[in-house]
Formats: C-alpha cells, sequence, structure tokens
C-alpha cells in the first residue's frame, strides 16, 4: 500500500491522531472505526501500526492440525464438526457406546473408534464420519508431519465423553518422546475444562495444566473464546463454559509459564459493539498478563464465522470486506498483541494474502489436515498450503516471508540436510513488552526493504 495521507472526516481525526501516537483506542474508538471510515483509510491506519512493529516482515509456521475425535457433548450452534457419541439403543436392545472399543487394548486407552465401523449400529448419514483416534494414530501423524519439516503440532478435539485424563497426558510424552523438538501446541480453554471434569477426583485448572505441561504441553491454542458476551453465548452456544472459565485457564497458564493465543469468531449473532468488547476483554487481560505473569497470549486470531452445515447455516456468514474490516480493526485495538493472525482456512488463501497490508502479519501455516471447518469445493478435510505457496501469497502482497516457529523466532533451515529433517535456529522479532516500539530499537530495519519475489530470508 503506498504511503499517503489518511482520507478522514473531522469526527475521526481524534482517532486518526491516537493511531499516529500509538495511544490506545476506546470502545467508541473501536465503534466508529467500523462505522465511519472507509476500507482504505482503515488499511492505511492498521498498515501502520503493522508496520511499526514487523516492518514488512509476513510470517508463516510449517505445522500440521491433528484432530483427536470429532464426538463432543456440546451442541454449539455455529459448529458443523461435532459429531453425537453414539449411546442409542442397538436393534438387540443394548447400548452402542458399551461395544465400542474405548476401554481395550490399549491399558485404558481406546484404540481407533469410528462410526462406520460399529458393525450393525444404525447411524445417521451425518455420523459416518465420526471418529476417535488411538494415541498411536495421533503419533503417528504427529511424526509424519515432523519428518516432512513441521515444527509445530496443533492438537485439539471435541468433547469426548469417554476418553480418560490419561488419553490427553499419554498423547503427549507419547507426541514429545517420538518428535523430541515439535512444538505441542494444543487444547483449547474449554477442552481443559473438561478435563478438570472428568479426573476422578475433580482437578484443578492448575493441576490438569501442570500434568500436560509435565506431559510436554507447550502452548496452547487460542479457540473457544467465540464473543466474551452473556447474550450471544446463551445464542448461539448455549452449554458452553463461558468467558469467565475461560479467561481463568488462560490465566492459570499464563501464571504457569504457558504462552496462549487468543481467538475471536465473528459474523453470527453478535454485533460490531459486542466484537469491541470482546477485543477489550482480552486487551485488559494482556495487560495484566504482560505486568505481572511469566507468561502471555502470543497473537490474536480473528476466525470468521463458516456457516456451511451448521445449525446457523441460515446466516450469511461475514463479506471479504467484513473480515478486511475486523482485521484490522484487531491490530487498531489490540496494541498489547504483537501479532494478529489470519487463519487462511476461514479467511481463504487470497483474502488471508490481502489482509497483509490491512493490519495482519501473519498467516498461519501449512495446516494439511483442518476438520473444524471445511468449505465447499475446498478439497475435504485435506487443506494444505505448501511452504513455496505460502511464500508466494507473501511476496505478492509486498512483503517478505519469514518462516518463524510457534513463539515467532525465525526458523532458519539447514537446506543441506536432505532428510527433511531440519536443524533451525531461531531469534525473537518484535516480542518485547510494548509490541508498539520497533521491534528492534536503534537497529536499522533490514526488513522494510522492499523484497524481491522468491526471496529467502
Ligand atoms: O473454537 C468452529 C471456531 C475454533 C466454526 O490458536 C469456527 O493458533 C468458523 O481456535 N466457522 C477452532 N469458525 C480454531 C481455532 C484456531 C485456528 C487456527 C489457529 C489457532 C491458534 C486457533 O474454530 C473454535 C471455534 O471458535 N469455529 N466452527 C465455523 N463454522
Amino acid at each position: 500500500m503506498k504511503p499517503s495521507a489518511p482520507v478522514t472526516t473531522a469526527d475521526l481525526a481524534p482517532v486518526v491522531g491516537k493511531v499516529a501516537a500509538a495511544e490506545r483506542l476506546s470502545a467508541e474508538d473501536g465503534l466508529a472505526l467500523y462505522d465511519d471510515v472507509d476500507i482504505h483509510t482503515l488499511g492505511e491506519l492498521a498498515n501502520g501500526v503493522r508496520e511499526r512493529l514487523h516492518g514488512r516482515r509476513a510470517y508463516f509456521i510449517v505445522n500440521r492440525h491433528i484432530n483427536y475425535s470429532n464426538y463432543c457433548v456440546l451442541r454449539c450452534k455455529f459448529c458443523a464438526f461435532y459429531r453425537r457419541y453414539p449411546t442409542k439403543k442397538t436393534t438387540d436392545g443394548g447400548d452402542v457406546s458399551a461395544s465400542l472399543p474405548l476401554a481395550g487394548a490399549t491399558g485404558g486407552l481406546p484404540t481407533s473408534v469410528r462410526a462406520g465401523a460399529t458393525g450393525g449400529v444404525s447411524i445417521s448419514a451425518r455420523q459416518d464420519d465420526a471418529y476417535a483416534l488411538s494415541v498411536e494414530e495421533m503419533v503417528d501423524r504427529a511424526k509424519q508431519a515432523y519428518e516432512a519439516g513441521a515444527t509445530e503440532v496443533h492438537i485439539v478435539g471435541g468433547l469426548h465423553p469417554k476418553l480418560p485424563f490419561s488419553y490427553y497426558t499419554q498423547l503427549c510424552s507419547a507426541i514429545r518422546e517420538s518428535c523430541p523438538k515439535i512444538h505441542i501446541k494444543a487444547f483449547t480453554a474449554i477442552e481443559i475444562i473438561h478435563f478438570t471434569r472428568i479426573c476422578k477426583p475433580r482437578m484443578s485448572i492448575r493441576e490438569v495444566l501442570t500434568a500436560l505441561m509435565q506431559a510436554g504441553l507447550d502452548s496452547m491454542p487460542g479457540g473457544g473464546a467465540e464473543i466474551f458476551d452473556d447474550r450471544v453465548h446463551d445464542e448461539a452456544y448455549k452449554n458452553k463454559v463461558g468467558e469467565v472459565e475461560w479467561f481463568e485457564v488462560h490465566r492459570t497458564a499464563h501464571e504457569l509459564g504457558l504462552p496462549t493465543n487468543a481467538t475471536m469468531l465473528y459474523g453470527h449473532v453478535e454485533t460490531k459493539a459486542e466484537r469491541i468488547a470482546h477485543m477489550i476483554k482480552l486487551r485488559e487481560h494482556q495487560d495484566e498478563s504482560i505486568r505481572s505473569r511469566p507468561a502471555r497470549f502470543n497473537c490474536f486470531i480473528p476466525l470468521s464465522f463458516i456457516p456451511d452445515d451448521s445449525a446457523l447455516s441460515d446466516l450469511p456468514g461475514p463479506t471479504g470486506l467484513d473480515d478486511l474490516r475486523t482485521l484490522a480493526i484487531s491490530r487498531l485495538m489490540l496494541d498489547n498483541f504483537a501479532h494478529i493472525k489470519a487463519f487462511w482456512i476461514m479467511q481463504t488463501p487470497k483474502l488471508a494474502q490481502v489482509s497483509l497490508n490491512w493490519g495482519v502479519d501473519d498467516i498461519d501455516g501449512t495446516v494439511v489436515y483442518y476438520d473444524i471447518t471445511k468449505r465447499e469445493g475446498a478439497g475435504g478435510r485435506h487443506q494444505e498450503l505448501t511452504v513455496e505457496k505460502l511464500q508466494r501469497l507473501i511476496c505478492e502482497a509486498d512483503c517478505i516471508p519469514i518462516e518463524r516457529d510457534s513463539l515467532y523466532r525465525q526458523v532458519i533451515r539447514d537446506r543441506e540436510n536432505s532428510s527433511g529433517g531440519t536443524v533451525w535456529y531461531s531469534r525473537p522479532w518484535g516480542t518485547e513488552d510494548n509490541c508498539q516500539r520497533s521491534p528492534r530499537p536503534g537497529v536499522p530495519d533490514r526488513a522494510t526493504r522492499r523484497p524481491r519475489c522468491g526471496h529467502r530470508p
């Protein structure tokens, strides 16, 4: 985007002034950005902040998403991922769940379970693709990813009614053992609360997180936040734990030194004011973590609602312009978050690319398989961008591609290593407490040079 003086109405001048002076924006300012500013001006403002923090750098990660199960006890209206655990009566009057191999040959842990493999059980078409993977299957997938060069596995699943807590600790320790250097980013706050409840006797959030960290957990993803608002909660995800528990889990994680991410699911039944309020709650939490805890939110990920196959499929979902606006406003409101990520699976690769000039500095990763949302015609659960495609998207947006690890340290590949394994060296970018400052004060910023396409940093 060419630097030029932003076009503003007189009313917006104070907001523009605050952005220029790196001052914190209020809820009213956030709403004014939604309602009173054209998309180009908004892009210039957000891009200015993005450049102050990251120059022309744009981050991506070589990762793999792995979902252990889509069985879930919740029925969130926005969700097309969950499948019911089969507790219906079989034709001979038995309980299906009792016949599933959930506590069999693997010492109380599940061998893989697929609804299609339950034999003689009548299941609806929507249940045909229900699954729960064994620890061994999960490790196989993680190993495949590791050997292909992934530095991170992102592991989440539905709230499975039968899996014991030991499944999750064994999952982490088995992956840690097979893939020693991989970063395990796993379990949303909602899953963590579920784990506290399935333990007998119940465990506290702190005990659950500590056990998972001892088993190898390195960080937590930001899912399950949706919109922090009781009205929206009751309308779209009534039975899910709410913001109090979500924040309690992230607060405890930060106290324990476990970094986490934060998300916002937008474009369903929430208002613009509720989105802004959501961002402000996260900003306040981040202030506190920066001030007094050893870990914090690494990044903010606005997730664009995909209505297909959900109970809210009659809603249109956000437009591309709403996506861009929300990403840009996130950059402007969340002055204490180092990174704003466009998750290309939800915003699409093309819009994620455009958003690199609307405040976004990260377009996530190679992903490879993604079950939670599937766009029509996108090729089902295989949803992958190669490193070359990610680099091209970034270069075409006039940015410099930087492969990062889960903590936003640069990954430098050993190109001589032909085995597909990697040797990497990392250094932090832009992770100072006050992330409004230039990432490396006083040091000429090499990254503001114009990129050449195909440029390897
Ligand atoms: O919690 C569910 C959302 C989240 C839909 O931390 C939907 O790096 C859109 O949190 N349309 C899971 N969104 C994904 C998530 C995430 C993704 C990428 C990176 C990170 C990270 C976290 O997806 C859920 C929910 O908020 N979601 N259904 C849907 N139909």
